[in-house]
């Protein structure tokens, strides 16, 4: 066995390993941590894949720099870039992927410690995951306020005005701020359920990471948390974080839904997950 092999938990870094060691009963409190690749086979385009992701395709909406569609200062400048997008990626409008079905397979498992997701797409509820197993770090699109006095905004005109991608101003007459949903912008303090929840990732005995660039923190530094000796295993298409670098790392660098089928054939879960799929 060459320096490069050598594990400390699992029998070799394999996803067939990593099966093998939640079989044996020893991964009972999983940390799941995921980004925009989980949703880009349900046709949500991510931020960052070369050619489709978004960044890549915001020329149209006239903007200084695509980041600018999440900050806040340009919003108030000009808000409709952003209900554009809001308008693509809103809720509703896709259906869960079979990886999101695999994280709500561990839930009903009793598997799952909790999911941190970095979306705001809420397939994972859409998929099964209970609420109050998942930390939606930069927000959601559940509901939304005033940028300016923050008193929120009612859903059923919200669903109307994004649909007609026009950005709507605050029910108080008097104070007319834009309003916005509450998703994250660049700059923004993260909910508060993110920080309440940060130091989950500690008490994992396993760690899944799916389809993130671990390029926003301070979201990046989840999967750094595991304890030495924890396996963390990541579906992605590319190496990112400082995975590879730990003696338990296992990655699978490819469609996270191919890893994922692969993971559970060898746990022997594969016909369960795809019944509960497609009964979404
Ligand atoms: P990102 O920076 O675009 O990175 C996505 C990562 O996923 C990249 O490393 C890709 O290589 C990888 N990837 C893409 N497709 C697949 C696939 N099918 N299988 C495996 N890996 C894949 O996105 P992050 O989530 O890391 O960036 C954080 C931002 C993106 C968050 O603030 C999100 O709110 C935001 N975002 C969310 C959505 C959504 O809710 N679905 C969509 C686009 C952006």
């Amino acid at each position: 066995v060459s320096e490069d092999t050598k594990t400390d938990t699992l029998s070799d870094r394999s996803v067939a390993a990593v099966a093998e060691f939640i079989k044996s009963g020893r991964a009972k409190q999983i940390v799941v941590m995921t980004g925009a690749g989980i949703s880009t086979a349900a046709g949500i385009p991510d931020f960052r894949s070369p050619n489709t992701g978004l960044y890549n395709n915001l020329a149209r909406l006239d903007l200084p720099h695509p980041e600018a569609v999440f900050e806040i200062d340009f919003f108030r400048y000009n808000p409709r870039p952003f209900y554009v997008l809001a308008k693509e990626l809103y809720p509703g409008n896709f259906h869960p992927t079979i990886s999101h079905a695999f994280v709500a397979l561990l839930a009903k498992k009793k598997l799952l410690r909790m999911l941190f997701t970095q979306n705001i797409d809420c397939l994972e509820r859409a998929a099964g995951v209970p609420p109050e197993l998942i930390v939606e770090a930069h927000g959601s699109f559940a509901t939304q306020r005033c940028i300016d006095c923050k008193t929120p905004f009612p859903d059923a005109e919200m669903r109307k005005c994004v649909e007609s991608a026009s950005p709507p101003n605050c029910v108080r007459k008097e104070c007319g701020g834009l309003v916005k949903p509450d998703i994250v912008f660049f700059g923004e303090q993260l909910p508060n359920t993110f920080f309440a929840n940060a130091t989950v990732p500690r008490e994992a005995d396993l760690v899944i990471v799916v389809g993130t660039s671990l390029m926003v923190h301070p979201f990046a530094g989840l999967p750094r948390l595991a304890r030495d000796g924890v396996p963390r295993l990541l579906f992605n298409m590319e190496r990112v974080g400082d995975f590879g670098t730990r003696a338990d790392d296992v990655l699978y660098l490819g469609e996270c839904d191919d890893g994922i089928r692969k993971l559970v054939d060898e746990l022997g879960w594969g016909d369960e997950l795809e019944k509960m799929w497609v009964e979404l």
